[in-house]
């Protein structure tokens, strides 16, 4: 008898689908994933997991699916009886939401419904745990920091509202039926499986480009805002821990550090050695402000950044920074890779994707 646990990620194909994946078939899991159908390949980020489905028992399945499809919902979790869903599956690009609201309420808000109700239609309640992507984006504008499980919710945009539709839901079937349903609400973090339109990604591939001579001007937005960022592949390791609890909760995680995008820009130069020469002058130099403002390379006085307000955001979230004494306290939790340690390796995994095109 197979007595292996069975998952459904939603998300799957995303950068934090990926590392579970990797997680829970590492911990002997039968993985069941939904992916989209698209018109071009999107599974490179677990295509080193692909077991062919003719093989005997395969420890991971994929499946075509969309949370905007209730049908599909209901027929996919009827025929897979998970014993935990991780619905990490999101329209998660918070400046697209402002181009796409609509549709972000659809996927973002109404998707997570879309479970909880089909749990509940099919009498699951009492099988199936559910582990809901929330996030710090519910904060929005802060009043007070750090943020932790008490702080109020201020969404900024039509993501951190729609986010905050399903943070509620959750809690609301949790009470309602009896449901094991958790909020994990994640700050920022990043790998190097991070979608290249988000900042971080962003700046170590453009860098590395400009580095490499290819490119040499990486236009941005808002260099001020500040986040707390971690790392990918450690933060998931909480998501699992939340479903192995003895009832169901709602944590931050969270590093409890965070730095401007303009500091992430010059750690990003040290880690290309651009302040080889002269350890005394910094890396880059930031001159002028709004529009205007550029930052420099010292090596060579090019200008290397600029800003462009294309990627300014109708309403911004200023700063964030994550207070995680509770996961620390109660799921014994702690984030474990530096933010110099994470930059290092998307730097390295940049260059090396680069050197292959
Ligand atoms: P990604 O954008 O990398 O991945 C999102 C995933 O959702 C992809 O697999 C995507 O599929 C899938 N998806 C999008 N729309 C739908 C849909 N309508 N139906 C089914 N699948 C869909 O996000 P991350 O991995 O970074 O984040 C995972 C979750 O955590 C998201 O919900 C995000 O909002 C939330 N979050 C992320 C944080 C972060 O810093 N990374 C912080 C806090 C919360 P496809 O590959 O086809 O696009
Ligand atoms: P965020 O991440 O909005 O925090 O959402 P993102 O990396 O997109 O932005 C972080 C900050 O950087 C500023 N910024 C830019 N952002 C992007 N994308 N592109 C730019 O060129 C640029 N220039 C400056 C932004 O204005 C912002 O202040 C991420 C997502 O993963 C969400 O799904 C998740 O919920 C939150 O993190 C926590």
């Amino acid at each position: 008898m197979n007595s292996s646990k069975v998952a459904l990620i939603t998300g799957i194909t995303g950068q934090d689908g990926s590392y579970l994946a990797e997680l829970l078939l590492d911990k002997g899991y039968i993985v069941h994933g939904i992916k989209r159908r698209s018109s071009s390949f999107n599974t490179e980020r677990i295509d080193h997991l692909y077991q062919d489905p003719h093989e005997i028992s395969p420890q991971l399945i994929l499946h075509y699916g969309d949370l905007v499809d209730s049908t599909n919902i209901i027929r996919l979790i009827k025929e897979i009886e998970p014993d935990e869903i991780y619905n990490l599956a999101a329209q998660s690009h918070v400046a697209v939401s402002f181009e796409t609201p609509e549709y972000t309420a659809n996927c973002d808000a109404l998707g997570t419904l879309r479970i909880l109700e089909a749990v509940r239609i099919l009498n699951l309640e009492k099988k199936t745990k559910i582990y809901q992507a929330s996030t710090s984006e519910l904060y929005g504008r802060v009043c007070k920091s750090p943020q932790n499980e008490d702080t109020p919710f201020n969404p900024q945009s039509p993501y951190g509202v729609a986010k905050l539709y399903s943070y509620w839901i959750i809690k609301n079937y949790r009470d309602a039926y009896g449901i094991y349903a958790c909020n994990g609400i994640l700050f920022n973090h990043e790998s190097p499986r991070r979608g290249e339109t988000f900042v971080t990604r962003k700046i170590t591939r453009g860098l590395v480009r400009i580095d490499s001579g290819i490119d040499e001007i990486l236009y941005l937005g808002n260099l001020n805002s500040l986040r707390d960022w971690g790392h990918a592949k450690d933060y998931v390791k909480m998501q699992w821990l939340m479903l192995q609890q003895d009832y169901a909760d709602d944590y931050v995680i969270a590093t409890g550090k965070n730095k401007s995008i303009k500091e992430f820009i010059e750690l990003v130069a040290c880690e290309l050695g651009w302040n080889r020469k002269n350890r005394n002058l910094p890396a880059i130099r930031w001159e002028g402000s709004g529009l205007q403002e550029v930052g420099i390379r010292n090596e060579n006085n090019k200008i290397i950044i600029k800003v462009d307000k294309r990627y300014f955001r109708p309403s911004e979230v200023d700063s964030l920074l994550g207070d995680p004494t509770k996961a620390i306290n109660k799921l014994g939790w702690r984030s474990s890779i530096t933010l110099e340690k994470l930059i290092h390796e998307m730097v390295e995994f940049d260059k090396l994707k680069l050197a292959k095109q």
